[in-house]
Formats: C-alpha cells, structure tokens, sequence
C-alpha cells in the first residue's frame, strides 16, 4: 500500500459535485492523505446554475502556505483544479516550490475552459497565468479546449490526429512533460485519452455517452491522481480514470434532475477494484 500525503487546490462549490468535493472523496476513496486547501467557496459550480454566490479566498493562502512551511508539513503531490484568481495562480506556485517533498509531483489540470469557451470567471491575463504554472507542471491533463488556450490553436469540433498531434507538440515546446489529452474523440460514438510520457504517445478510446456531463472532467483528474499515487504509470491511471468516469456518467443516465454533476460516489467501489484495494 503506498500511502501518500497529497495537497488539492480547488474551489469548494458546495452543490454541484465538481471541484473539491469531489477530489476529497475520490482521493480519500484511494487511500490517500488528502489535505486541501479552498481557492474559493461556491455556492454552486457555475455551469449551468445562475445567481451564484463566490467567496474569494485568495488573500488567506500567503498565511496558510506560511504557516504550513512553519511547521514544516510537506506535500509528496500537489494537485491543482479550478482556481478562484489570477493572483491565486502565483500563490499556487508558491506553494509547489515550498510545500513539496523532495521528488514531489506537481499535477495541474487547468480547469478554465470546455467546448472552445473559457469558464465565465476566467479571462486572457487567467490564461496567460495559466500557462507558467502548467508548463511547469510534471502532469498536466487539459481538454482540447484548455489545450487550444494554452497554446494558441484554433479549437475545432471536427479534427483528425494530424491536429491532435500538432496540439501536443506545441504543448511539449512550451515546456510539458506528462501530458494527458482529454475528450479526444475520431469516430462517432467514442471519445478517448491520449497520453504523451516520455516521448512516446498512447491512446486509449472508449465510449462516448452523448450526454454532455458537468463535472466529469473533475471526477476524471481525481482518479487518475489516487490511480497514480497507487503506483500506477500515467497511461494506466488514465486508462482507470476513464473507465471510472464513464461508469459515473452510466450511473447518472436517465435521471434528468441531476444535470449538475455524475454520481461518482455510487460507483466508488468499481473503482477501488480498479486499483486492487
Ligand atoms: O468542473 C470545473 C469547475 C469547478 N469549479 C467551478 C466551476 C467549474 C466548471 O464550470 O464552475 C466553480
């Protein structure tokens, strides 16, 4: 059993089932230690519900980070989701550099964007801080979307693997190492992971449940952490990760009044099968 001690940031939308309160879970779920720390708290995720209430709490984390170093707690893996400033993004930053044990995994997902749109919060000075912490990252796991952000490509819906390709060579230019492509799909009916380690390319292609999901993206990082912190390469925490993630949505299909979120946690123990716990 290799248990660790992992720091998610991520805002806490407290109904929606996205963010934090789904990365607690999953991480804890997997056997980890799972400290977190709030970027913002959310009185819902803010795709889809209207009139949300968002506490920022960016001011509180040169304290927290102070502290933490004080009493010299340290992080064998820092993982990062929805952040709640631009400024934030420097803290975070902070963090990595002083709150990581030595050989510590900084795993970034840049949760800013989905189906060729920035999420609402975020603007272009987001995006432009985006891409110091993700290009310094030691695994990142964009959608094409965010991907497009983070390097300048055009988005498309329609795509073959020549743009695929081009995303993540310009993706390794900028300076990623571990990359871990979202929702790429080439056939109707199947969507997939593309998993870049070490200079060699993997796919891995399931199938796609035409339902657009809220929040799978967050249930989808989640895993491939406690996956990953299990001593699971990069390709086969993602191949877990997926095979998880569209278990959720199977069990969320055919209940239209929960349009907000998967019920991930009905399918939690397929998962720790997954990973042989
Ligand atoms: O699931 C990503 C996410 C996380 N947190 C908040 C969001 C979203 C997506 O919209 O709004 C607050």
């Amino acid at each position: 059993m290799s248990y660790h001690k992992i720091l998610t940031i991520q805002d806490i939308s407290c109904v929606g089932q996205c963010s934090l309160t789904v990365a607690l879970p999953i991480l804890s779920a997997a056997g980890q230690e799972t400290c977190i720390l709030p970027s913002a708290v959310l009185s819902t995720h803010t795709a889809g519900f209207s009139g949300y209430t968002v506490r920022d709490l960016t001011e509180d984390i040169p304290a927290i980070t102070d502290h933490w170093e004080k009493e010299q707690i340290r992080f064998d893996a820092v993982y990062t989701g929805y952040l709640g400033s631009t400024e934030q993004i420097g803290y975070v930053q902070d963090i990595i550099r002083r709150l990581s044990a030595p050989g510590g995994l900084a795993i970034v997902d840049p949760a800013m964007a989905d189906n060729g749109r920035l999420y609402p919060a975020f603007d272009g000075a987001y995006v432009e801080a985006m891409k110091e912490l993700a290009f310094s990252a030691d695994i990142i796991l964009p959608n094409i979307t965010e991907a497009c952000f983070l390097t300048g490509m055009e988005y498309r819906e329609q795509y073959d693997e020549a743009y695929i390709a081009q995303i993540l060579d310009r993706l390794t230019a900028a300076g990623a190492k571990t990359v871990v492509l979202t929702g790429v799909g080439y056939r109707e009916g199947r969507t997939g992971v593309l998993v870049q380690e070490g200079g060699q390319r993997r796919y891995y292609e399931h199938r796609r449940i035409a339902k657009g999901s809220h929040g799978t993206g967050d249930v989808y990082a989640a895993a491939f952490v406690g996956a990953l912190l299990n001593g699971r390469d990069a390709y086969d925490a993602a191949v877990i990760a997926a095979d998880y993630t569209v278990l959720c949505i199977e069990r969320t299909q055919g209940d239209a009044d929960h349009w907000y979120g998967v019920k991930f946690e009905v399918a939690l123990p397929e998962y720790l099968r997954m990973l042989g716990l």
